[in-house]
C-alpha cells in the first residue's frame, strides 16, 4: 500500500501534490479528472461522498478537502532530512482558514472570469467586482508579511494554502502592485522547485 493522492494537477489537488513535493514524499498519483464524470462513479464515491478532487488515501486513512489534505499530510510527514512544514499551528490554522474563507471564491471568480473559462462566458465586471472585495483582505497579509513566511521565518504548509489560492489572481497582477510586500512573497512560493514540479505535472495530465 502506498499514500495515493487523487486528483488531476490543474485542480485543488495541487495542494496536497505541493505538500508531497516539498517534503519528498513517495505517493502514487492518480490523477482523477473533475469533468468527465471520474469523480461521480461508485468507486469514487466511497472516497469522497461529496464527488469532489482532491482526495488522499494514507495507507487507509482518507481525507477529502484539499487543504485538510495539505495540513494532514504536513503533519503527518517529514522530509528525509527530518525537516517538515508542519509549522506553528495558531499561524498555520488562522491563515489556512483565512484563505479558504475570506480569498477563496473571490480568487476562483478572478480566475475564471480573466483566463480559466472559454471567453465568450467570462464576465468582466463578475473579475472586477471579485477583485475590488479581495483588496481589504490582500491588505492584510501585505502587512503580516513583515515577515518572510505566513508563520515566521521559516516556509510551512500556510504558505502552501495560502499562495496557492492566492496564485488565482495572478491575472490581476494590479492588485498586486500597491502590496509589494505580498507580492514578493507570492513570487517567491510560486517559484520553488517544488510548485514547479506541480505546474509541470498539470500540464502533463
Ligand atoms: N472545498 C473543496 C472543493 C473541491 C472541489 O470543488 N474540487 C473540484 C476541482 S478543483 C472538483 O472536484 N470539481 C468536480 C465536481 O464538483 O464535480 C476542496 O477544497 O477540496
Amino acid at each position: 500500500m502506498t499514500l495515493k493522492i487523487y486528483g488531476i494537477a490543474a485542480s485543488r489537488a495541487a495542494r496536497p501534490l505541493w505538500v508531497a513535493h516539498e517534503l519528498g514524499l513517495t505517493y502514487e498519483h492518480v490523477p482523477t479528472p473533475y469533468a468527465g464524470g471520474a469523480t461521480r462513479t461508485p468507486e469514487f464515491l466511497q472516497l469522497n461522498p461529496n464527488g469532489h478532487i482532491p482526495v488522499v488515501d494514507d495507507h487507509g486513512v482518507i481525507v477529502w478537502e484539499s487543504m485538510a489534505c495539505a495540513l494532514y499530510l504536513a503533519q503527518r510527514y517529514t522530509a528525509a532530512d527530518g525537516s517538515g512544514l508542519a509549522g506553528q499551528s495558531a499561524e498555520v490554522l488562522r491563515w489556512t482558514f483565512w484563505a479558504v474563507t475570506e480569498c477563496e471564491k473571490d480568487a476562483l471568480s478572478v480566475l475564471m472570469h480573466t483566463q480559466a473559462m472559454p471567453p465568450d462566458r467570462r464576465r468582466p465586471e463578475l473579475a472586477q467586482e471579485a477583485a475590488s472585495r479581495l483588496q481589504g483582505p490582500l491588505r492584510i497579509l501585505d502587512l503580516h508579511l513583515q515577515r518572510p513566511y505566513l508563520a515566521g521565518e521559516r516556509f510551512t504548509v500556510a504558505d502552501v494554502c495560502v499562495a496557492s489560492v492566492l496564485s488565482w489572481i495572478k491575472p490581476m497582477p494590479d492588485l498586486l502592485g500597491d502590496k509589494p510586500r505580498l507580492a514578493a512573497w507570492l513570487k517567491g512560493c510560486l517559484e520553488r522547485p517544488a510548485q514547479q514540479q506541480v505546474r509541470a505535472l498539470s500540464r502533463k495530465v
